[in-house]
């Protein structure tokens, strides 16, 4: 088939993600406090990632304490990424940089200096900053005074952090999201979910359905009452959600297959209903009944999902799954998950379905009539550097090429109102689900093993070439 060589829009932003945690490394350096993400043990595709308390040295690899190093080498990480023609950047703002421990009420100036001077870097490029305020990255005292989201006064924490940093950046950096993948709890019964989005470890026999929807709802309200502060601080600011997007199919036409499918888009989507609409959608309220759930919702926090609606849908994009009726009503997303037969998987068992982003964007904007963000996408695989320092990467260059071609059908030929794509971990970094370097997602390679040895040099994959020419021709030659 011939290639399909029409244009992306004028001001497409294309660029690449990353989060603070998983690259910037100095974990305790200009006052930082410690966070969630510093007592991570190193984990594979097979030995879930170790929830610490504290930092045991000798037993443990702790990947996130050095990470890439980008606190100190993102002058020339930066350099690199204006050579591939970034026209923005998503990182996020460690929470404890900024308030070492989460309660403070005066924020730590080393910290902030630190995102002025990174922003400044990029603006020296051209390269627009679009920061996520919250990323996996909560301050470890809030969790352990607190016990992280089933307290409410993490609202008032939140705020502060986005208080700070919006006054503080607003003339630097125009977009912004909340919580990074909030939906991702929805599986509530891996523990590793529940801790990376609210901090919370259940304890033996807990509900921790419960404890999700009631940790999700403070997020919401906490998000809400973010996009209102900062459209006072600046009308200019957009502010979005961020929702990890794995669109479910039904494995067949049957029709209970189809009714449960149903259920399961509700279930892991209605947060982004809360996000866009501002109310929770009818069949949630029946389900806190149903399950007796006795929520803590007041009539004020229900006025402030109303009010602080969000901007944009900024969503991740790996993969897609499948469900088939279970005998159950409600959807269980640890257990109700079945194999697409008609997609392959990556090394890591992520299914890997480019149409699925093309239906996931007309999904967004039938669903809520707001501009689209890809903030995340790309494949994590095993890469090879030659002795001369090269990685042919084909295999990352055909997954981009294939999500790209839906994305443009997708804004081309369907509508869809999308304001750009940040490909995953532009340069590579530490994965969020196992902790390892050997997944990797960047277009420059980044020497280091899982253990944390290298030389940390740079090198531009074949990728990074690839993507370059992309860039250049606004998606013309993919
Ligand atoms: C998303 C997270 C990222 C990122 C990515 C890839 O869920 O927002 O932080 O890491 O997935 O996942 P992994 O690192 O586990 O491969």
């Amino acid at each position: 088939m011939a290639e399909d060589i029409r244009e992306f829009p004028p001001n497409f932003l294309w660029g690449g993600a990353v989060a603070a945690h998983q690259l910037e490394g100095a974990y305790q350096e200009g006052g930082k406090g410690l966070s969630i993400a510093d007592l991570f043990t190193l984990g594979s595709k097979d030995q879930p990632r170790k929830i610490t308390s504290t930092i045991e040295d000798d037993k443990y690899y702790y990947p996130n304490h050095q990470a890439i190093d980008f606190y100190h080498h993102y002058p020339e990480d930066i350099k690199l990424l204006a050579e591939m023609g970034f026209k923005c950047f998503r990182t996020s703002i460690a929470w404890s940089r900024i308030f070492p421990n989460g309660d403070e009420t005066e924020p730590n100036e080393a910290g902030l200096k630190f995102y002025d001077d990174l922003f400044d870097e990029c603006l020296k490029y051209g390269i627009e900053p679009v920061v996520t305020l919250s990323h996996f990255e909560i301050p470890l005292h809030l969790v352990q005074e607190y016990g992280g989201w089933r307290d409410r006064r993490m609202i008032e924490f939140f705020l502060r952090l986005a208080e700070v940093c919006f006054k503080r950046y607003h003339h630097k950096v125009k977009y912004w999201m909340t919580f990074n993948e909030i939906n991702n709890q929805t599986n509530f019964e891996t523990a590793g979910h529940l801790y990376t989005n609210s901090g919370i470890i259940p304890t033996a026999g807990e509900n921790r359905e419960k404890l999700m929807y009631q940790a999700a709802h403070y997020e919401l309200v906490a998000s809400a009452q973010a996009v209102t502060l900062g459209h006072d601080i600046d009308p200019d600011l957009q502010i979005g959600s961020m929702i990890a997007m794995c669109p479910i199919y039904p494995l067949t036409s049957k029709p209970e297959d189809i009714l449960f499918t149903q259920r399961a888009m509700q279930t892991r989507y209605w947060f982004s209903d809360v996000h866009a609409n501002g109310f929770y959608p009818e069949w949630l309220l029946k389900f806190f009944e149903k399950k007796h759930f006795d929520m803590d919702i007041t009539t004020a926090d229900l006025a402030a999902l109303q009010v602080g609606t969000v901007d944009y849908i900024g969503f991740s994009y790996y993969m897609s799954f499948t469900t088939k009726y279970a005998g159950h009503e409600d959807f269980n997303e640890e257990y109700d998950l079945v194999e697409n037969p008609y997609v392959k998987a990556s090394e890591w068992g992520w299914q890997i379905d480019p149409v699925g982003l093309r239906y996931a964007l007309n999904w967004f904007t039938d669903r809520y009539h707001l501009p689209l963000f890809v903030v995340e996408n790309g494949l994590g695989a095993v890469d090879q550097l030659t002795e001369d320092h090269k990685v042919h990467d084909d295999y990352r260059i055909k997954y981009m090429h294939d999500h790209i071609t839906q994305m443009k059908k997708a804004v081309l030929d369907d509508g869809v109102d999308l304001m750009g794509y940040t490909p995953w971990g532009c340069i590579d970094l530490v994965s969020a689900g196992t902790g390892e370097m050997s997944k990797r997602y960047g277009m420059i390679y980044v020497d280091e093993d899982d253990h944390g040895n290298g030389s940390l040099n740079r090198y531009r994959k074949d990728s990074f070439y690839w993507f370059k020419n992309v860039i250049a021709t606004n998606g013309a030659e993919l």
